[in-house]
């Protein structure tokens, strides 16, 4: 298996819970290293650009307007396997059925407040980095 970068975001409802260190805490013990990190707040153009995927689904409106409603840590993350790794270390989209020990089972309110993003597949991961990070700001 090779070493493989991610981007994660810890959303509106971690910022606001005071929850980053804990996250960051499962993220680390999970064996993945935060190589990248900042604080932002996410403009809509921005959102909208980043889940432009989802733009036909009923919760696009939703799921915009959250991940706007306050700062966000935006995170790029490197590992064995480390965009597998992480969505295990994500848990499922839904907390309620995310398995014990996964960030949403600990922390998530619900499937839209579901306190973090990991990228999918190696392509994407790609081009979320690069929304977010100058190639200067990722230290691995
Ligand atoms: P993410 O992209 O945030 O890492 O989450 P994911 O892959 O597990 O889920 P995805 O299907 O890509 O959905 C993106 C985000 O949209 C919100 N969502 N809301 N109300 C709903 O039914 C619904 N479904 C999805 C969630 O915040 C999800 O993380
Ligand atoms: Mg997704």
């Amino acid at each position: 298996m090779a070493v493989q970068r991610t981007f994660s975001i810890l959303k509106p409802d971690a910022t606001k819970r005071n929850l980053t260190g804990a996250v960051n805490a499962v993220i680390e013990k999970a064996g993945l290293r935060i190589v990248a990190q900042k604080r932002i707040q996410m403009t809509k153009a921005q959102a909208e650009a980043f889940y432009a995927v989802h733009s036909a689904r009923p919760f696009f409106g939703e799921l915009v307007e959250f991940m706007t409603s306050g700062p966000v840590v935006v995170q790029v993350l490197e590992g064995e396997d480390g965009i597998a790794k992480y969505r295990e270390v994500m848990g499922a989209t839904n907390p309620a059925n995310a398995a014990e020990g996964t960030v949403r089972k600990l922390f998530a309110l619900s499937v839209g407040e579901n306190t973090v993003h990991g990228s999918d597949a190696p392509e994407t991961a790609a081009i979320e980095i690069a929304q977010f990070f100058a190639g200067n700001e990722i230290v691995g």
